[in-house]
Order: C-alpha cells, then sequence, then structure tokens
C-alpha cells in the first residue's frame, strides 16, 4: 500500500528522531555511569566525576584541549588539501623557487608557543589542585601487594586496624555484584570530608587509580605517595591497579565506598571489632614470603 509509504517530510522526521534516539540513548548510558561509579558497555567519554579535581580535569580535556585540538587538526588538514590541489605537479608546473619567509617562520614559531602557554595555565592549576594535599579529615592507606590491595585506617582518627581486599572470584558473584570490579571487603570513606590517600606497595610497583576520583597515583615499594580526594557523591567507585604488576594484575580491583559521615562512624566501630586481630605493623617483604609458602 502506497499511502502506508512515509513521505519526505516524515522520512525526515523519522530520521531526526532516530538521532535524537542515538543522543538520548548516548546520553543515558553516560547517565548510567554518573549513578554507579563503574563502566558499562555502550559508554563513551569519562566516567563522571564525583570530586573537584576529577571534574576539573574533564573540564580541562573536554573545553580546552578538544577543541584546540580539534582546531589545529582541521587546520592542518586544510593546509594539506590546500597544497594538494594548488601545488600539484600537473596543476602547478613551474615550482616557485622561494625558501624562506621570515614573518612565516616567526608566526609558526610564536603561534604554537602561545597556544602552549594558554594551555598551560589551566594545566598547572589543576596540577597543583592535585597535588597539594589539602587539610585532611581523614587518612586512608592503601597497600598495593600481589595482587590484591590492603587498606589502613590510623588508631588516632578511631582506626587502628587493616585489612585485605581481594577481588571477588566469579563463582562467588552475588546479586548486584560486577564481574572484575566487586571485592570482598571496600574500603569505606565518608561523604563530603576530605581524604588523604598514603599509597605505597610491598612487592612490585603497583598503581591505585579510581576514575571517579580523578585520582591516579603509582604504588613504589619503599616510598610513601600521597594524593587526596573529597568525594561528593555517595556510591562505591570502582577502579583497577594500572601498572603491570605480574600475572594476575587485572583480578586487583579498587572499590571505595562512600557514605553518609554517621555511616563511617558505625562502619568504623564495626571495622574496628571485625578486623581486630590484624597488627598494624608495617608490611614486611617476609610476610609475602610466608604467604607465598603457605601456598606451596
Ligand atoms: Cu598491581
Amino acid at each position: 500500500m502506497s499511502s502506508a509509504r512515509p513521505r519526505g517530510s516524515d522520512r525526515r522526521s523519522n530520521r531526526s528522531s532516530t538521532f535524537l534516539t542515538c543522543v538520548a540513548a548516548v546520553s543515558t548510558f553516560a547517565g548510567s555511569a554518573l549513578a554507579d561509579g563503574f563502566p558499562q558497555p555502550g559508554q563513551i567519554g569519562f566516567e563522571e566525576g564525583v570530586t573537584s579535581v576529577a571534574n576539573e580535569a574533564h573540564f580541562f580535556h573536554d573545553w580546552i584541549l578538544l577543541p584546540i585540538i580539534t582546531v589545529i587538526t582541521l587546520f592542518v588538514l586544510g593546509l594539506l588539501a590546500y597544497v594538494m590541489i594548488k601545488f600539484n605537479e600537473r596543476s602547478n608546473p613551474d615550482a616557485s623557487q622561494v625558501t624562506h619567509n621570515t614573518t612565516l617562520e616567526v608566526a609558526w614559531t610564536v603561534l604554537p608557543v602561545m597556544i602552549l602557554v594558554i594551555i598551560a595555565i589551566p594545566s598547572f592549576r589543576l596540577l597543583t589542585h592535585q597535588v597539594v594535599v589539602p587539610p585532611a579529615d581523614v587518612t586512608l592507606k592503601a597497600t598495593g601487594k600481589q595482587w590484591y590491595w590492603t587498606y589502613s585506617y590510623p588508631p588516632d582518627e578511631g582506626g587502628g586496624f587493616e585489612f585485605d581486599s581481594y577481588m571477588k572470584p566469579e563463582e562467588s558473584l552475588a546479586e548486584g555484584d560486577i564481574r572484575l570490579l566487586s571485592v570482598d571487603n571496600e574500603a569505606v570513606v565518608p561523604l563530603g570530608k576530605t581524604v588523604r590517600l598514603l599509597v605505597t606497595a610491598a612487592d612490585v610497583i603497583h598503581s591505585f587509580t579510581v576514575p571517579a576520583f580523578g585520582i591516579r597515583i603509582d604504588a613504589v615499594p619503599g616510598r610513601m605517595n600521597e594524593t587526596w580526594f573529597k568525594a561528593e557523591r555517595v556510591g562505591t567507585y570502582y577502579g583497577q591497579c594500572s601498572k603491570l604488576c605480574g600475572k594476575d594484575h587485572a583480578y586487583m580491583p579498587i572499590a571505595v565506598k562512600v557514605v553518609s559521615p554517621e555511616d563511617y562512624a558505625a562502619w568504623l566501630a564495626e571495622a574496628k571489632k571485625k578486623f581486630a586481630a590484624a597488627d598494624l605493623a608495617p608490611v614486611r617483604v617476609a610476610d609475602f614470603d610466608a604467604h607465598l609458602v603457605g601456598q606451596r
């Protein structure tokens, strides 16, 4: 039936509604990342930040780097196309012998320098915000080990315990768990409080990374690295070790649970009892060897 076929304008509106559906789908995907703190299939772009540093890094990428890169790329592409069309052998058989142009050479040196200076200002501001740790409310120490993380809470802040955080194996995943990301014991931090994060390792170099917090910091044996974050939304945020550290590098995820300060106080009291057996002595390589011996 010809009357049932969509006419031109209908087809166009169908096409535009398909486009809008795609946009909606993409923004829904992006939206789902916002709430979940972990990536899902089909998403593009960054996981939404829940700290000021992550948001600043995303702004820097989206509104400073990306536009500049786009303009430069299109400009160079345009120049290449112009040269190929205008100065190929057929359309320009007698090539000009001019080799230098002072004005042009000064311009193509000074302009990139100016662009770099423009980028440097927000870049250094972001770097300063990342590196300078503000007065902290809570301290959390993460120690990378082959292949899990140990979280320590200092005694002078109501802690005095530490615990290991292992990835949940696939066969023990419960409803709501995320494959390769969920762990048996999550690190817990309070909402809206500045957390000083101390990061080290007990065996090889690992890297502590949580995209939603905008943090990635190397965990180096014998060295204590420091960074910070202040989470602005309750939820569980995931990351992964980001330094090739051995055969189970892919299986030592990071899960940080952000809870209200009241819930945090309650968790602290409970965790203190639960993990009381663990001593807070510095991690010794001998412990790791003993662990290996135990496995043999
Ligand atoms: Cu690792």
